[in-house]
């Protein structure tokens, strides 16, 4: 059975505003751990639109799409294109997790969740000629998986190709989260084995790894085995984290040894009447800037992301979050406006308070305003997100944000990996275009050890 994975663009992918090196970072994890799971005789081909042309004309036998917000109605018009040519189409992910009944209009057949349990049922009852038109989640086990179909990946088209997950979800429940929808009434936490990660890890070539897991240090017992084992393994890796667990005990410690070089932490506000609005635990009352400073003894770089319109924000929130995460000395700043994502608590309590102004979900790409908010009007609000980032990557703060380090590698280190990721955006469309993409990874290790 010819098999077609598909994981498609926003129409953004069409617009001036593109960044083609963003969206050139990570190959479809997802659809590679589905593609793992066919049979050993199926044809299967993973196609990703935000780095490639999608051909609507080809012929296969089933085709299988991921959507997430702001890219379901391309899925859904992907959808329709091969669905009107008689061709049955199944749709998975996380937006037709929360939203099913609406991806349902445009699908044989909806997935909700992780794919891992449910898309082997699926796929041999589409063969027996009787599948159903909805398959939930069920018992899911990462247990005896078979690693993810790399190989299918086009992966000189990725600056990172090496990405994976030791984990899914995150037992933590802040209200903004997609977690609090993927996993909603369930467990919300899942993990491999030990020896499976290792396997992985080692299966893949070239020293850099970005683990994509919301939370590396979400299961201690299990992040602290992966990391001892990793010592030696001459790797260099990138994660997401959170304050409190920096804070806790030496796991931190253990991450820098099996090389650990620049982690990505969810500091959403510095205002903790907003941290409190938005359920994050790991957060409140926490010592930023010791976390901070922990860091940068041992020689990890900061992705810090920030969260733009909680309740408690005024029109200044833009300016003082800027200056506050520069004169810290992160390295790089994903700043958000507040998204409610459908099936989160905090899109159900702005649905009930009818503060949603608008339901599309193109425009839930955290640059917009989609709900009304206390303080500010809507340009206030995405002016002043502009702006933030404008700022925070200016020459001259990104030249006083290095300085901020105690080392003068760390200082080196933030200058050159800012100003390369915001800076030279011709220099990586050029690279993207003659694929390069390849050549430039030793740079990237480079950088981070
Ligand atoms: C990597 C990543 C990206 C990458 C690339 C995406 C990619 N190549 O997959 C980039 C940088 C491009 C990106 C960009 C954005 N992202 Co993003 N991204 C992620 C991240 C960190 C990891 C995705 C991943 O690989 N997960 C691991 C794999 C194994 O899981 P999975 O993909 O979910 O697949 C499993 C299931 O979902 C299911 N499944 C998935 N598809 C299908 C299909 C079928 C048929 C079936 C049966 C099952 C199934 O089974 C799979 C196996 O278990 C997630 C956070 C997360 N933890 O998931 C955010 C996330 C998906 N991103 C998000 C957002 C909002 C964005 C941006 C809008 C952010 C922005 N402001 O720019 C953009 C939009 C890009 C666009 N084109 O529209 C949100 C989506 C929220 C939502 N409700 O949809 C998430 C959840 C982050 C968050 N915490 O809010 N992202
Ligand atoms: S800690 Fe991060 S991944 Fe976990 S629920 Fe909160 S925002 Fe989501």
């Amino acid at each position: 059975m010819r098999i077609k994975f598909i994981l498609p663009a926003l129409e953004e992918a069409k617009s001036p505003y593109w960044r083609p090196i963003k969206y050139s970072l990570f190959p479809p994890l997802g659809l590679a751990t589905l593609a793992s799971l066919c049979d050993e005789s199926d044809q299967v081909e993973i196609v990703d639109e935000h780095v490639e042309e999608i051909n609507l004309n080809d012929e296969p036998d089933l085709v299988c799409i991921e959507s997430y917000i702001t890219n379901a109605y391309r899925a859904y018009e992907i959808a329709d294109s091969y669905r009107k040519r008689g061709i049955k189409v199944a749709i998975g992910g996380l937006h037709a997790t929360s939203l099913p009944e609406e991806a349902k209009n445009h699908a044989d057949t909806i997935l909700l969740g992780l794919g891992e349990n449910s898309f082997p049922k699926f796929l041999k009852d589409f063969k027996d000629g009787n599948c159903k038109e909805f398959y939930q989640q069920g018992e899911v086990s990462l247990d005896n998986l078979p690693l993810p179909r790399r190989d299918l990946f086009k992966q000189e088209k990725y600056l990172v190709p090496n990405s994976m997950v030791f984990s899914r979800g995150c037992p933590n429940k802040c209200s903004f989260c997609y977690v609090s929808s993927f996993y909603k009434g369930g467990k919300s936490f899942f993990a491999y084995k030990v020896d499976r990660v290792l396997e992985e890890i080692e299966s893949m070539k070239g020293k850099h790894l970005y683990f994509l897991d919301d939370n590396i240090f979400a299961n201690k017992k299990l992040s602290r085995q992966i990391f001892k084992e990793m010592r030696g393994m001459n790797k260099y890796f990138q994660g997401a984290i959170t304050v409190d667990s920096i804070l806790q005990d030496d796991t931190i410690e253990l991450a820098y040894e099996a090389g650990f070089r620049s982690a990505f932490i969810g500091f959403e506000s510095i205002n903790k009447q907003n941290l409190i609005q938005a359920n994050k635990g790991s957060n409140i009352g926490k010592d930023y800037i010791a976390a901070i400073k922990r860091l940068d003894r041992l020689g990890i770089m900061i992705n810090g992301s920030f969260i733009f319109g909680l309740d408690d924000d005024n029109l200044d929130v833009f300016d003082r979050t800027t200056e506050w995460a520069v004169s810290s000395g992160i390295t790089t700043a994903t700043n958000h406006i507040l998204t409610p994502y459908p099936g989160t608590s905090i899109y159900d309590k702005m649905d009930t308070d009818k503060r949603i102004i608008t339901k599309d979900w193109r425009l839930y790409d955290t640059r917009h305003l989609v709900f009304s908010h206390p303080n500010m009007t809507k340009e206030e609000m995405e002016s002043g997100y502009n702006r933030a980032y404008k700022n925070f990557y200016k020459w001259s703060n990104i030249y006083k944000s290095s300085k901020e380090h105690e080392e003068i590698k760390m200082k080196l280190k933030h200058f050159t990996y800012a100003g390369a990721w915001k800076k030279f955006e011709p220099v990586w469309n050029f690279i993207i275009k003659n694929e390069l993409l390849s050549k430039t990874r030793g740079a990237l290790v480079k950088t981070l050890k």
